[in-house]
């Protein structure tokens, strides 16, 4: 079985389109265990033990379950409540993506486009991959969230340590080389 086409797969189905799976989450994000594992025994074989091995071993901590019930911590485009706090940002942040998109950041800043927020991470390193996974030349910009948090800027972070915010505008960017 392949564990990264099942994560993906509960990645979208958790984030994106739950109608996919025939799932429902509700308004914090959860759904039921055992209807999902249904549809991915049915679809990639995976039962109960290996979507709790997958979820245990996710690189990133996408999932959380809690009894009988499955949420992804972050990432989504659905609207769901995660009752995240605000919380004070560490006075750097990064943020990994591809060259092609550099031109409309330089112009807007880093926007959320149908994610509820704009995604950052707190080391340089992490901001990296999250670039690479794409295959394509990649940018790596430095956040000054100190500066942004004294502007009134309000920071989330979430369960699996990804911080959150509405919208980084390009002042407070600054291009780094990228260190792959
Ligand atoms: C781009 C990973 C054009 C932005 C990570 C990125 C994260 C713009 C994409 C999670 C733009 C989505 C999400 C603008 C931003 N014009 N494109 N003005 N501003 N973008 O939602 O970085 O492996 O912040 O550069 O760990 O993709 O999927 O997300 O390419 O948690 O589990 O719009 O994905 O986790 O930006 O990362 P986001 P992301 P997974």
């Amino acid at each position: 079985m392949d564990d990264v086409r099942v994560s993906r797969f509960m990645s979208l189905v958790l984030r994106h389109e739950p109608a996919k799976a025939g799932i429902t989450l509700d308004a914090k994000g959860w759904a039921d265990l055992d209807t999902l594992c249904a549809v991915t025994k049915r679809r990639f074989g995976a039962g109960p033990d290996d979507i709790s091995r997958i979820v245990a071993k996710s690189d990133k901590q996408r999932f959380v379950i809690e009894g009988r019930r499955i949420r992804a911590n972050q990432g989504h485009s659905v609207k769901v409540d995660l009752d995240l706090e605000p919380a004070a940002p560490p006075s750097v942040l990064y943020h990994g993506t591809i060259e092609e998109v550099a031109g409309a950041i330089a112009l807007k800043g880093l926007i959320r486009g149908n994610r509820h927020h704009v995604h950052l991470s707190a080391d340089i390193e992490t901001a990296g991959r999250v670039a690479h996974r794409r295959r394509k030349p990649c940018m790596i910009y430095k956040i000054d969230a100190l500066a942004m948090a004294e502007a009134g800027h309000v920071f989330y972070c979430s369960d699996n340590d990804v911080w959150l915010t509405g919208h980084v505008p390009p002042s407070f960017l600054t291009v780094l080389e990228d260190p792959a």
